[in-house]
């Protein structure tokens, strides 16, 4: 290590006086101007990571949904994972410290992880289009190479572009080689092969409007267009030539005030759907004859998928374990659907992906979406290796099946159905979800996958007293890990009664 040039540079990225952040639910994320320092330790981090593990780490600079004029960063380990628990304590303390005491934690972390310095580091850099991204990757950088790592900066990606890269880079090229290129290849191909096999014909499920939230989707969605010329048919909105970022628009607003967002013309009976900023979250929505809109989100995409998976599963006659992983704000009546409709066993965990994404390796199988649209589908490598294997194997009508899962790996579509009928698989319980500002919001702590309040005492028997006044009803409040407020959320038989119940659980919370 130079120390040296450590401390020449890390002046140069001085840390707000007092200012204190926590690697939480997403990485780190707060407003843009407060990350320059952050920015540059999680360069340094990184490359302690990548000669910890031999492999390629990225590095994300985005803050998904918030205001444009937030930032963060997100560190992506060896397999497209995120960052393993353990690291994120040392990045947390290292984006805390005093910058003279940069270096012991430096190498405080690399000698109680046995990180070896003479390792080479590789590390790859992707941003979000928001004003802010380029300056701070451009900090995220300087941290690297003053650690003596090596970089490949994409510039602009989708978050979930990065994990693919990361992922390719790492498994020498087996899955695929880590470029733009050929993920569009690989997903379009996988896409226009599925569609291939589904009995369906008709407009209707070609073409799609996209609300890209004014943020990099519809960058990479353009992108994408020729590969997909024959597949598919995507009309973009709020494409960022005009509005905000995430301002009245994107996935996060259309799930949180379950309306349409600003700036997309909506005819009924189409298919819409809306991305966030950084482009890893989706949810449908369509508006029927009556005018009336109908949100599609990360719970009934997750049980159509999990359905199609189980019919494929059953036409071949294997027995793959599948599990589907929520959080406590999935629909009451999208796992009840699950748990007896479908029979599928259902995990309830913590906000936030990575809680959902190491569950979800529990299983053969793993279906995994938080409400709001954040989520995908694993097959274990022994599945993966199955499923292509009979793919090869089963005679026509079974191999059909097969054919389709192994594509499905690639690429995730629908069965046929029309946006209407999917939206019928069950009725979701009205509900809210509201944020509350409270001075301190970490006072609360959480149990049960956050659906029970330990602290302070006496708010949960309060919430208790006051879901009892209704009827199928439920609520639960836990401190953000995304923004300073604290989250609401309650379901009740009428959207009146989810309403009321939401406001006066937000009451007890002062
Ligand atoms: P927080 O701010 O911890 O509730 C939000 C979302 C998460 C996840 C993260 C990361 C809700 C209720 N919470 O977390 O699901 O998407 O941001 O982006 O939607
Ligand atoms: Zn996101």
């Amino acid at each position: 290590m130079d120390l040296d040039a450590i401390t020449k540079h890390s002046t140069s990225h001085a840390k707000p006086n007092g200012l204190v952040l926590q690697y939480g639910t997403a990485g780190f994320r707060t407003k843009a101007e407060h990350l320059d320092h952050i920015m540059f330790r999680m360069g340094l981090l990184a490359v302690l990571r990548s000669k910890h593990t031999k492999s390629t780490i990225g590095v994300m600079v985005t803050a998904s949904h918030n205001p444009e004029e937030d930032n963060g960063v997100k560190l992506v380990d060896p397999l497209g994972e995120m960052l393993a628990p353990s690291w994120e304590e040392h990045a947390t303390c290292l984006a805390n410290v005093e910058e003279q005491d940069i270096q012991r934690v430096l190498i405080d972390i690399s000698e109680k992880e046995a990180v070896n310095l003479q390792q080479d580091a590789f590390i790859v850099i992707g941003r979000d289009t928001r004003p802010s991204s380029e300056k701070l990757s451009q900090s995220v950088i300087d941290g690297v190479t003053v650690l003596g790592g090596q970089f490949h900066d994409y510039g602009l990606l989708t978050t979930p572009q990065l994990h693919y890269m990361v992922y390719c880079r790492n498994t020498s090229g087996q899955y695929g080689k880590a470029t733009l290129e050929e993920y569009y290849q690989k997903h379009s191909k996988a896409f226009v092969e599925l569609t291939k096999q589904i009995s369906c014909s008709g407009d209707e499920y070609r073409t799609l409007k996209v609300d890209c939230a004014n943020g990099i989707g519809a960058l990479k969605l353009k992108e994408m267009e020729d590969y997909f010329s024959q597949g598919l048919s995507v009309h973009l909105f709020n494409d960022g030539t005009r509005g905000k970022l995430n301002h009245l628009c994107g996935a996060d607003f259309v799930k949180s005030h379950q309306k349409p967002p600003e700036g997309m013309e909506m005819k009924s009976n189409e298919r819409c759907c809306s991305f966030d900023g950084d482009a890893d979250r989706i949810v449908y929505y369509y508006q029927d004859a009556d005018g009336h809109f109908h949100l599609i989100d990360g719970d009934k995409i997750a049980t159509l998928i999990s359905s199609f998976l189980k019919e494929l599963l059953l036409e071949i006659g294997e027995s793959l374990n599948i599990g589907v992983i929520q959080t406590a704000y999935a629909n009451g009546s999208s796992t009840r659907y699950l748990e007896e409709v479908m029979k599928v066993p259902v995990y309830c965990t913590k906000t936030g992906v990575k809680h959902l994404h190491h569950k979800a390796q529990e299983f053969d199988i793993g279906v995994y979406f938080e409400a709001n649209g954040h989520g995908t589908v694993l097959f274990s490598k022994a599945a993966e290796m199955k499923i292509r294997q009979l793919a090869k194997e089963l005679e026509d009508n079974k191999r059909k099946a097969a054919k389709i899962l192994e594509n499905i790996i690639a690429i995730l579509a629908l069965k046929g159905l029309t946006v209407q009928q999917w939206d019928a698989l069950y009725m979701d319980i009205p509900n809210r979800q509201l944020k509350v500002k409270v001075a301190d919001r970490q006072v609360i702590s959480t149990t049960d996958a956050e659906r029970q309040a330990v602290t302070p005492p006496g708010l949960q028997e309060a919430i208790n007293g006051l879901v009892k006044k209704y009827r199928l009803s439920r609520a639960f409040v836990r401190p953000s890990g995304t923004e300073d407020v604290v989250r609401v959320y309650a379901e009740a038989d009428s959207q009146e009664n989810a309403d009321r119940l939401a406001h006066e659980v937000s009451l007890a919370v002062f």
